[in-house]
């Protein structure tokens, strides 16, 4: 992608409405803008990031063996009476009428929406288990919107949903959705500790949260320190038992404040430590709470009717975004893990319209771009500072800086965002290295 046929709409200036890093960063990038409160738009650049956590997420869950389908955003009133939390939602509830004085809403989650296709279509314990699962908007009408997209109203979320005969058939489904988390995170290089969570509207009794340590979260969390010398180990295969894995992270002491009590904190207190903590995912074990209230059941194999037991699984796709950028971050802008990264590298071409500065940038940004990569050319007429700043601001893992002093010499310089450093090199090594990194 050429800059100056791009859309980038950076500030140079910190928006004022900004409290915490991400939100400010995000505005910075040009990557989201607000609509009204707790509602963006997403732009080009945080498009692309918001597609590449999606993509990461809907992998593993398809490894997981999770089937995506693709529910709506509205959903009719009526599901909601059955489960009885049309009343209980409250006023997070957009609540819509139709033309025909229908009572509609925008879904904050779809336990009814999917407890309703189980219903229609699954006749026999045959069939199961069965997960399903949507990535989709949702709308909850928070009290306080903030943090840009990190709280919002209007959010992205994934939302799977398991089906099984038995509560052990459920565990099995609960403990592949916990695997799959730490496998999501870990390839968006993020530590997410699995806490013992509060199931809240959604219910139940089994139920974690995945949280990410930062200083600006909305979660209080109270963890065993031993967290600290612990690896999330992800190459854990499906087709394992994997009950032993889960157990071994659950029984390491790790709770939400709502779920955290001194009094039978099993913790000594030299040894617990208390922060905060952004929540990406939260998964749940709610039984058959919304299919015996909605007759979702299959018939066992004695022919006798069995309610199906469900559980939901989160993941905030859209408050990754942000908790991407406060977990890596510094005093000029985003770092983003490559994974994520919105561009594989950028090519600053410090003149542009320079007779040695152009050929050489379009050498390398061909090159590169043929073997694969998803290359921004800097190619627009700013000036030498700005064009350096924004492409420490927009936090793309590689640089390549082209400069007519530099060609003189017979050199460009690549620079790795992350760790600042910069080595002058010929362009054909620099595009060789980066040939090399990229594989
Ligand atoms: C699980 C999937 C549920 O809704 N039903 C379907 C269950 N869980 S949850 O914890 O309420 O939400 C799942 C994840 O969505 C993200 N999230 C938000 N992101 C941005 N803005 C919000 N207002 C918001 N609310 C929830 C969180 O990452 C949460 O873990």
């Amino acid at each position: 992608m050429r800059l100056s046929q791009y859309f980038l709409p950076v500030l140079r200036e910190n928006p004022k409405e900004a409290q915490i890093a991400s939100h400010r960063l995000m505005l910075r990038a040009g990557m989201v803008q607000q609509s009204s409160a707790g509602i963006y738009s997403w732009l080009p650049l945080g498009l692309k990031v918001l597609e590449k956590i999606e993509q990461i997420v809907r992998e593993e869950q398809n490894r997981s063996g999770a089937l995506e389908i693709k529910m709506p955003t509205i959903q009719p009133a009526e599901l909601w009476q059955e489960s009885g939390r049309y009343d209980d939602y409250g006023r997070e509830m957009l609540r819509i009428t139709d033309r025909h004085d229908r009572d509609m809403l925008y879904g904050p989650t779809n336990e009814e929406q999917v407890t309703d296709i189980c219903r229609s279509h699954l006749r026999s314990y045959k069939s199961l288990p069965l997960n399903l699962y949507h990535i989709q908007w949702k709308f909850r009408d928070e009290v306080r919107p903030r943090f840009g997209v990190m709280r919002g109203r209007e959010f992205l979320m994934k939302d799977a949903y398991s089906f099984d005969v038995s509560k052990e058939a459920a565990r099995i489904a609960y403990n592949k959705m916990f695997v799959a988390y730490l496998k999501t995170f870990e390839r968006m290089g993020l530590t997410a500790i699995p806490m013992e969570a509060d199931t809240g509207p959604i219910g139940g009794d089994m139920s974690h949260e995945f949280i990410i340590l930062a200083d600006t979260g909305e979660s209080g969390v109270f963890f065993d320190k031993e967290w600290e010398n612990t690896t999330l180990v992800t190459d854990i295969s499906y087709q394992d038992d994997l009950e032993p894995i889960v157990e071994r992270f659950t029984s390491l002491y790790a709770k939400t404040d709502e779920m955290h009590d001194p009094a039978t904190c099993s913790v000594a207190d030299a040894d617990l430590l208390t922060r905060r903590g952004v929540e990406v995912g939260h998964i749940f074990y709610f039984g058959t709470k919304y299919s015996a209230k909605m007759g979702a059941a299959v018939s066992g194999p004695d022919g006798k009717d069995i309610d199906v037991h469900m559980g939901s699984y989160g993941i905030g796709v859209s408050r990754l975004v942000g908790a991407l950028i406060e977990a890596s971050h510094d005093e000029r802008g985003i770092i983003w893990p490559a994974s994520v990264s919105p561009f594989d590298a950028a090519i600053v071409n410090l003149k542009a319209g320079h007779a040695k500065t152009d050929p050489v940038c379009e050498m390398l940004y061909e090159k590169l771009t043929q073997a694969g990569n998803d290359i921004l050319l800097d190619d627009s007429s700013e000036s030498p500072g700005a064009k350096l700043a924004s492409m420490d601001l927009i936090g793309l893992p590689w640089q390549i800086i082209v400069g007519p002093r530099g060609i003189d010499a017979g050199h460009v310089e690549l620079k790795n965002r992350r760790t600042g450093e910069t080595v002058e090199l010929s362009p054909e090594s620099a595009l060789n290295h980066l040939l090399e990194q990229f594989g």
